[in-house]
């Protein structure tokens, strides 16, 4: 498999965790968000949204970094992204669905360059508004987490691969993680585990470029 992708985004940080928890090899084919490759013709012929990640399998391409993930799950069932049972997996995609369609799209580069462009938003202004959504949507979380060591259990799962490059990119924009008890206690645990080590964007070959 091939995954195009960028270090830093957040929704490709998600696909590399659940290859790497499923033990899947993969290239990594960098696509380079500020020289706005995504937008490429080469790179729309894979996804026609100018958007990363898109997984390419032989023929098949897929977009939409939940949709990959449930289709890896559904190809490669162990170990499982979503519990089995039908209302844990609707509680456990509502707390996906708070990052992956209520943080994360609202802080995407070409939300903000919009911002930017259209409105003339200062760059403490962006930050501001980064931070805002992703304060909003981590005050839910924090209602909603259990006790045990990840969302749904003993292993981490779907929410998980979406959290941890959320809280990338929080600290990235200054906000401290600990305020957020549930949430530090998540990411500390997913931080001994070599899975989401090694989709950290610092371990990717495109940081250093
Ligand atoms: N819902 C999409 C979001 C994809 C997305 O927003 N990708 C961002 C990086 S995290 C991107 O390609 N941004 C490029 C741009 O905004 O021009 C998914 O989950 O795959």
């Amino acid at each position: 498999m091939d995954l195009h992708g960028y270090f830093r985004s957040s929704a490709s940080y998600r696909v590399r965790i659940g290859l790497n928890l499923k033990g899947l090899q993969y290239d990594y084919c960098p696509v380079n968000l500020l020289k706005g490759e995504q937008r490429g013709n080469d790179y729309r012929k894979l996804n026609p949204q100018g958007l990363v990640p898109a997984l390419v399998d032989g023929d098949t391409i897929l977009t939409q970094s939940l949709a990959i993930l449930e289709w890896l799950d559904e190809t490669h069932p162990e170990p499982a992204l979503l519990p089995a049972e039908p209302l844990a997996r609707a509680r456990a995609r509502a707390l996906v669905y708070n990052v992956a369609c209520d943080i994360q799209p609202v802080q995407n580069l070409r939300v903000l360059k919009y911002l930017q462009g259209e409105y003339g938003i200062s760059d403490e202004q962006k930050i501001g508004w980064i931070r805002h959504w992703i304060h909003e949507g981590f005050c839910a979380l924090e209602q909603q987490l259990n006790p045990a060591p990840f969302a749904t259990g003993e292993q981490p799962g779907l929410f998980e691969c979406c959290l941890l490059p959320q809280i990338y990119s929080a600290e990235r924009f200054g906000m401290d993680i600990a305020e957020y008890p549930a949430i530090h206690r998540i990411a500390l645990a997913c931080g001994e585990i070599p899975a989401f080590i090694e989709a950290r964007p610092e371990n990717q070959p495109d940081s250093t470029l």
